[in-house]
């Protein structure tokens, strides 16, 4: 059945057009006021190609919880993670050296498609499972050396819709959006060094989701 549905995906284009409705985002706006860029990309996928990637993705992925150091000490995430990338590229964080999956056919399908919108080109990916909503992730920023400074993180979701919520590191400000079962967002320029961001719990949320980071990393 996953194979079917995902045979269909692959007889479809991978470059859909952006959805044009009166709705659609518009992704030269910038949903910061200052201090960095996020494009909201809206939903780039049919339902049904969203659907067929979410499926593939949940059971295709070697999915393993994540540990992270939290009040010194060194907890395991609830949510499951799974991070790919070129062959010789590692990455620190929380104290730990992980090491990549090479990439796999859907996996490299996908970076081509967010490649050609952003026109970039991506050496890592992070995938994070939230199995329902009590599952989010906490304040942080993704200005690890490892990546490269500035650089576009193109953020790519599937299945249940959540807020994702920016807050600036010494101001008062805040704002959000919403990410959509398939939809696409970038965040680049000074967004890492002057904003934090997070997926806050949605109690409401019984379903669950997706999402992929894909970055640019320092190549050594
Ligand atoms: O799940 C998301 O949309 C955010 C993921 C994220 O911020 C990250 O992996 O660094
Ligand atoms: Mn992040």
């Amino acid at each position: 059945m996953r194979c079917l549905r995902l045979a269909l995906v692959r007889n479809e284009s991978y470059f859909p057009t952006a959805m044009t409705d009166l709705f659609s985002p518009d992704p030269q706006q910038n949903l910061l006021p200052y201090d960095g860029e996020v494009f909201d990309h809206g939903v780039i996928f049919s339902p049904r190609e969203a659907d067929a990637w979410m499926d593939e993705l949940r059971h295709s992925v070697p999915w393993q919880h994540d540990e992270v150091m939290m009040f010194g000490k060194r907890i395991v995430t609830a949510r499951e993670v799974a991070w790919y990338a070129d062959a010789g590229i590692s990455y620190r964080y929380s104290g730990v050296v992980r090491h990549p999956h090479a990439w796999s056919q859907p996996l490299l399908a996908l970076k081509a498609i967010v490649e050609k919108r952003c026109a970039v080109v991506f050496h890592s990916c992070l995938l994070n499972l939230y199995h329902h909503g009590e599952q989010g992730m906490g304040w942080h920023s993704d200005d690890e050396a490892s990546i490269v400074v500035q650089s576009p993180i193109a953020s790519l979701s599937f299945g249940a819709e959540r807020r994702f919520c920016f807050k600036h590191k010494r101001e008062a400000r805040s704002c959000e959006t919403t990410l959509a079962h398939g939809s696409l967002l970038v965040m680049q320029g000074a967004t890492q060094q002057c904003w934090l961001h997070r997926i806050p719990p949605m109690k409401s949320v019984k379903t669950a989701r997706i999402n992929l980071t894909f970055r640019q990393m320092v190549l050594r």
